[in-house]
């Protein structure tokens, strides 16, 4: 299974930390970018039940919106568990292990509407602790026009959890980005296959929907948590995102559904 395509270095550690985002430029080789493709156009014909949330359509276009394919998608799995995401975790992070969190694809066909409504995970995933980041990697070129996601630079730093956020529409917790871009610190990125852009769990991101007329705009988030994080029940967050676990609150993650997918070595620990 591939690994990195190049180290991270000190100024994005910097970045992620400062700013609660960073653009990974050139991380991935094409062989990871294509298991990925693979993987989502995989999902994608095996996406059965799809719900509202999940999948729309308006005419020809369609967001969709998946999630948990490591648990029925060997090559997926693979990815998520042996892939470059937990080395990159690890290094943003710091700490000395890594547990898998969970993931989620995005896609939007061309001429798609719907916009991802700015919004924060931190919101509706049931942990607390301050080492959590969302891998989101691209497996399409992506511009501001197709659907660039855009980031609210610092705002995982005040602390604050916006409870009960929705993807699909304005979240009442948070003020109205979308319609004062300019009010507020927004970061977005034009990302090309390979590479990714990695955010604190605690940042407010959203995107709009994907205005081209020919790209589609196909990506991965996934999830990884450092040692600090324990498990943390949400009384609102919703059905699709609870995890069937025995964990408890304050509880390590551990177990098959978080497993442990990187360990500092003892080495590493000397030097
Ligand atoms: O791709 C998108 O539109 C949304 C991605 C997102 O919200 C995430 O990765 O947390």
């Amino acid at each position: 299974m591939t690994k990195l395509a190049r180290q991270i270095t000190r100024d994005e550690v910097a970045a992620y930390r400062h700013a609660g985002v960073v653009l990974l430029r050139g991380v991935l080789d094409l062989p990871a970018v294509n298991t990925l493709r693979r993987s989502i156009d995989q999902a994608l014909m095996t996406m059965q039940d799809a719900s509202p949330e999940q999948a729309s359509s308006a005419g020809k276009s369609t967001v969709m919106f998946d999630i948990g394919l490591a648990a029925r998608l060997r090559e997926f799995r693979r990815f998520t568990l042996n892939g470059p995401g937990p080395e990159i975790a690890a290094g943003l992070l710091g700490g000395d292990q890594i547990n898998f969190f969970g993931d989620q694809i995005f896609v939007k066909e061309p001429g798609t509407r719907e916009r991802t409504a700015f919004h924060q995970d931190a919101g509706y995933f049931e942990i607390a602790g301050e080492q959590c980041c969302v891998l989101w990697i691209p497996v399409d070129p992506v511009t501001i026009e197709s659907g660039s996601m855009m980031y609210w630079r610092g705002s995982h730093k005040s602390g604050a959890i916006y409870p009960g956020q929705v993807i699909a529409g304005q979240n009442a917790e948070l003020p109205d980005i979308e319609s004062n871009l300019d009010g507020f610190d927004i970061v977005h990125f034009d990302v090309e296959p390979g590479d990714m852009v990695v955010h604190h769990y605690r940042t407010v991101h959203g995107a709009a929907g994907n205005a081209s007329r020919y790209q589609v705009r196909r990506a991965a988030s996934l999830r990884y948590c450092g040692d600090d994080i324990r498990f943390q029940t949400r009384s609102w967050t919703p059905g699709q995102f609870r995890r069937n676990t025995s964990l408890k609150d304050g509880d390590p993650l551990s177990g098959t559904d978080f497993p442990v997918v990187w360990r500092r070595r003892t080495d590493q620990q000397a030097a």
